[in-house]
């Protein structure tokens, strides 16, 4: 992790930063840490306050804290960023503390929380603490409950995190633009006691989306539904970090959705329960199994498994296209239509020109050559050849012999012999042809343009 410090001495930066903070108000905020890699950092272990298990935040990090007088200080900077998206391709967003999403806020039940925001966008922001019950000054709603954060300018917010669970962070100005741009971040409040709701993985991430043209490396703000981006934690497969668990350790992953539609997340292998919701923790008695939890726009939830099975799982949006990467979505349906002429002439024209196959989409081992910082539709190399996946996928690992803390990526799961699917070699049983069932009195007789108001 670099420090705002380290990054900002001795350059342009530091007069920038000199001019944006005044000097009374510089001396007295805390730190403001800056994250420029993409990885998924350890999780942070509390250094002072009280103890809780930490979460892992996928593809990002959690925000360190300053203690003074028993308030937990942070600082979150507002500011363009540079995010790879996955390798080969980066975005021009916005985000804080030079990663989009923001870095996860951790506090504990009861904490008395002083967050610092400065500014550093050219427009007007604030901040709105999805989720949290707080006093309504505090609410960052830019002309409802306060003015804008102006550019330059540094506004703190301060209140108790009085329930545990899983909360958002987000702009509530020019929302349209800042979301679309990535400004938003996790947030989990943990229970008083560490023994209460105690797992032994804890992760989470956001539902986010972006819509960026091939070759360019700014999101179309104005995009109401038409993204080409799914992104956990502003990542897409094979982007996304897989996550790694022991086999028997109790898992918990939390999901935010600061897109614009419904994300259905799927979990292979395991059913779960949702035990955390935008209204805290679901009783045990009132939880039903799953293995799909649909989540809705501006919902948070929390699931919880024991992960049981080891192999490597796909976890992801059931949306199909939410499993893709970069594409047109005007594309013709080809399947049973010989278009090889038409190809043929199309590529006298445009000799790199692909068109979508006449026996289905399937890409996978086909190259067609990319512009400049754009992603392949659909990708991934997997023990098996291409995943033919995008987006918001990712992978389950869940090893027997993984460590407590361990997070590495362990690679493809050996599967033993005898458990995976194969080429049936062998001889091919007899098919006995169905019989139709005798016609009888009670078989309908339907009679085509019987239907009044019907015209053939
Ligand atoms: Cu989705």
């Amino acid at each position: 992790m670099n420090s705002r410090r380290n990054f900002l001495s001795g350059s342009v930066a530091t007069m920038l930063g000199a001019a944006l903070v005044t000097k009374a108000g510089a001396a007295s905020l805390p730190e403001a840490p800056l994250q420029s890699s993409a990885a998924t950092m350890p999780p942070l272990m509390p250094p002072n306050g009280r103890p809780y298990n930490p979460v892992v935040t996928l593809n990002g990090w959690t925000l360190p804290w300053r203690m003074k007088d028993n308030v937990k200080e942070f600082h979150l900077v507002a500011e363009p960023v540079v995010r790879e998206v996955a390798p080969g391709m980066t975005a021009n967003l916005w985000g804080y503390n030079g990663q989009s999403p923001g870095p996860t806020i951790e506090v504990v039940e009861g904490d008395r929380v002083r967050i610092f925001v400065t500014n550093k966008l050219p427009e007007h922001t604030s901040i709105h603490w999805h989720g949290q019950e707080l006093p309504n000054g505090m609410d960052g709603v830019t002309g409802l409950t306060q003015p804008g954060i102006a550019p330059g300018k540094t506004f703190v917010y301060e209140f108790i995190a009085r329930r545990p669970g899983t909360f958002m962070y987000h702009p509530h100005a020019d929302e349209m633009v800042q979301m679309a741009m990535g400004m938003m971040g996790s947030w989990v409040t943990h229970p008083k006691n560490p023994a209460q709701h105690r797992v032994d993985r804890d992760f989470v991430f956001l539902l986010n989306a972006y819509d960026i043209e091939p070759g360019a490396r700014v999101p179309k703000v104005s995009t109401m539904l038409d993204f080409n981006l799914w992104t956990f934690n502003s990542r897409v497969f094979p982007g996304i970090d897989p996550l790694v668990v022991r086999q028997g350790d109790r898992v918990r992953i939390r999901a935010g959705n600061l897109t614009m539609t419904n994300h259905p997340i799927h979990v292979h292998g395991h059913s779960f329960e949702v035990t955390g919701t935008d209204g805290g923790w679901v009783p045990a008695t009132a939880r039903w199994p799953e293995v799909t939890t649909d989540i809705a726009v501006g919902q948070m939830r929390a699931i919880e498994f024991v992960a049981d099975a080891p192999g490597d799982w796909a976890l992801h949006c059931h949306k199909s296209h939410h499993t893709m990467n970069a594409m047109g979505h005007n594309v013709p349906t080809m399947i049973g239509v010989d278009h090889s002429g038409v190809a043929q002439k199309i590529n006298a024209l445009v000799p790199d020109y692909m068109v979508m196959g006449d026996k289905g989409g399937s890409m996978g081992g086909m190259q067609m050559p990319l512009p400049e910082n754009t992603l392949p539709m659909m990708s991934g190399d997997g023990p098996f050849g291409d995943i033919e996946m995008g987006g918001m996928f990712t992978v389950l690992k869940v090893r027997t012999g993984q460590a407590r803390n361990d997070y590495k990526d362990p690679g493809w799961y050996k599967h033993p012999p005898g458990t995976l699917a194969r080429e049936w070699t062998g001889p091919m049983p007899a098919a006995d042809a169905a019989k139709a069932p005798p016609a009888d009195v009670n078989t309908l007789d339907v009679k085509r343009g019987s239907m009044p108001g019907m015209h053939h």
